[in-house]
């Protein structure tokens, strides 16, 4: 029998799934259930639910389990190896919650394989919904929160983080606030990643180190629940919680319901599920510093490994556990290929001519320059939408496409300063990372060579490594993470992507512009038009 391992990848659009061949170093095959597609009787766009009020965004977990499920049937049909897997693990979009009541536990015990698993955990919510990262409708509470934390210093200090709209505490403390019966009819409390291990093990799953730092919960230096922090956000917080354990830790064996009705082995091991960012950090192979990754998925975010804890005081950045026991730093953009997206459709493009177009335009945009918030943005916060376009207007196909690609890349550089010196190389991941023309701009702006891989979900990758390296610890096969790691990533016959030089000068005024065009529009700056002009009369 060969070594198979299962990475799974829970994220915001669709549920991913990743297999493994330990003995040949190879992906033997790659699975996705599209949300909207595939479950269309749920209506989502994009994998959340359309609310009137913006700032407050929802998913369903029924669906992610109807997901899981079909997922499953589709691997069985097409005759996928499922009892030669050996271990499992997986990955969550982050700070998402899921509420369940107290008849969880048993039916999770009790799931009767002759049913389906939606048909028998859909009475098992005390809320039918879960806010997920995109939430930012807890401002209120995430000031209470701090404010009882003793002030932005000691929050970070504390958590690793400020606290922060989409994280769980915060929208935790909103429910609690708002649906005071609801809250007590919680049992338990699981973010996305530990839901979906608890369906596959039959009994409630821990909380990883590296997504359990998401929460705005977990004291960041003992990596326990913190006390303060519990107290700061509701009562009797703690015995609605799960445990939290090491992200290497083996939760038990996969429940027998999936065995008989899928045909996994009896035997296969759970390991612990993390969050999609720390799985991408060992799914791109980022285990030293001195390199950082971008991930270009519906969230675009820039992570880098940390063997020391190192926080950021602003308070823009945050750091999570790393799967490999240290730390990983981390920033996040919600205008990631959602705000993309916007302009390609917009002007009725596929992204085959929104690159054409892109590649067509000048460096620098001819001073055009935007400000692309289609999305209350996390860094830098900006809590109501608004797109501002300096120099041109919102029917300039050019001018939005480069607009957009170079708003987001100048905000990463100018925003990911705190995580100290300067990359060496970037690795890329995520839906849009399979497009060099965006990665070249990326390359150009931060004057730094970028990589792009073969295999884009670096979630369900990074998941799989952890499941394997997890089952041959416990075998005493112990192997090394750049031993795992280097058997799948042949970092040589990754596409590099070199900066051109020749705009390194203008990238360098261009952040400054930004940064002044940040000023004016978000802290009541000088307007910079003088500056622009300048800037133009340079180089056009
Ligand atoms: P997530 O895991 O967060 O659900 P993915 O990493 O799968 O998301 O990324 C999905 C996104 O990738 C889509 O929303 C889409 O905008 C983007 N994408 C896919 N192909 C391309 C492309 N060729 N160029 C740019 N963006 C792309
Ligand atoms: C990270 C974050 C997102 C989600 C969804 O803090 O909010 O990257 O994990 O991908």
């Amino acid at each position: 029998m060969r070594d198979l391992f299962l990475g799974l990848d829970c994220s915001t659009q669709s549920l991913t799934a990743l297999l493994i061949n330990f003995s040949s170093g190879k992906v033997i095959s790659q699975y996705s259930i599209n949300f909207d597609e595939d479950l269309p009787n749920y209506k989502t766009q994009k994998g959340v639910i359309l609310l009137e009020d913006i700032t407050v965004t929802h998913s369903y977990p029924l669906m992610w389990v109807e997901a899981l499920e079909l997922l499953f049937e589709k691997m069985k049909n097409n005759e996928i190896p499922l009892y030669e897997i050996k271990a499992i693990s997986g990955s969550g979009q982050q700070h998402g919650t899921v509420y369940l009541n107290n008849k969880f536990r048993k039916v999770l015990k009790t799931l009767d394989f002759k049913k389906s698993l939606v048909s028998q955990l859909e009475s098992t919510f005390s809320r039918h919904t879960s806010p997920i990262w995109m939430d930012s409708s807890t401002t209120n509470q995430c000031d209470e929160i701090r404010e009882k934390l003793g002030g932005l210093k000691s929050t970070i200090k504390l958590l690793g983080s400020n606290t922060n709209e989409r994280f769980s505490g915060p929208q935790i403390r909103k429910f609690y606030q708002e649906n005071l019966n609801g809250y007590n009819q919680t049992s338990i409390i699981h973010l996305v990643s530990s839901f979906m291990a608890s369906i596959l093990l039959g009994k409630n799953a821990s909380i990883d180190h590296g997504d359990g730092a998401g929460m705005n919960l977990m004291n960041i230096k003992s990596k326990i629940w913190d006390d303060r922090a519990l107290d700061a956000t509701a009562p009797n917080l703690k015995e609605k919680l799960p445990l939290l354990t090491n992200p290497y830790s083996i939760i038990g064996k996969l429940s027998s319901y999936f065995v008989a009705k899928f045909g996994f082995n009896p035997d296969t091991d759970l390991i612990v599920w993390s969050g999609d960012n720390p799985n991408s950090l060992v799914g791109v192979g980022l285990i030293e510093k001195g390199k950082v990754a971008i991930s270009l998925g519906t969230s675009d975010t820039y992570f880098g490994y940390l063997q020391d804890l190192y926080l950021d005081f602003k308070g823009e950045g945050h750091v999570f556990g790393a799967p490999t026991g240290d730390y990983m730093s981390l920033i996040c953009y919600k205008n990631g290929s959602l705000a993309r997206e916007r302009i390609k459709d917009q002007f009725n493009l596929n992204w085959v001519k929104f690159s054409k177009i892109l590649n067509k335009t000048p460096p620098g945009n001819n001073g055009k320059l935007m400000l692309p918030y289609f999305f209350p943005e996390i860094v830098p916060q900006v809590l109501e939408p608004m797109v501002h376009r300096f120099g041109f207007d919102e029917n300039d196909i050019e001018g939005n496409i480069r607009g957009i690609i170079e708003a987001q890349f100048l905000s990463m550089r100018l925003h990911s300063n705190w995580i100290g010196e300067k990359p060496k190389e970037i690795y890329t991941t995520g839906g849009a990372s399979v497009n060099e023309e965006i990665l070249q701009i990326l390359a150009n702006i931060f004057n730094t060579k970028v990589r792009m891989f073969e295999v884009t979900d670096s979630a369900a990758f990074g998941a799989a490594f952890r499941a394997a390296k997890s089952y041959y610890d416990s075998e005493d096969e112990i192997k090394s993470w750049n031993e795992i790691i280097d058997k799948f990533i042949n970092i040589q016959k990754s596409i590099v992507i070199e900066p051109d030089k020749k705009h390194i000068e203008l990238y360098d005024d261009m952040l400054e512009l930004y940064g002044k065009y940040e000023e004016f529009i978000l802290r009541n700056g000088e307007n910079p038009k003088l500056a622009r002009l300048e800037f133009i009369k340079k180089y056009f």
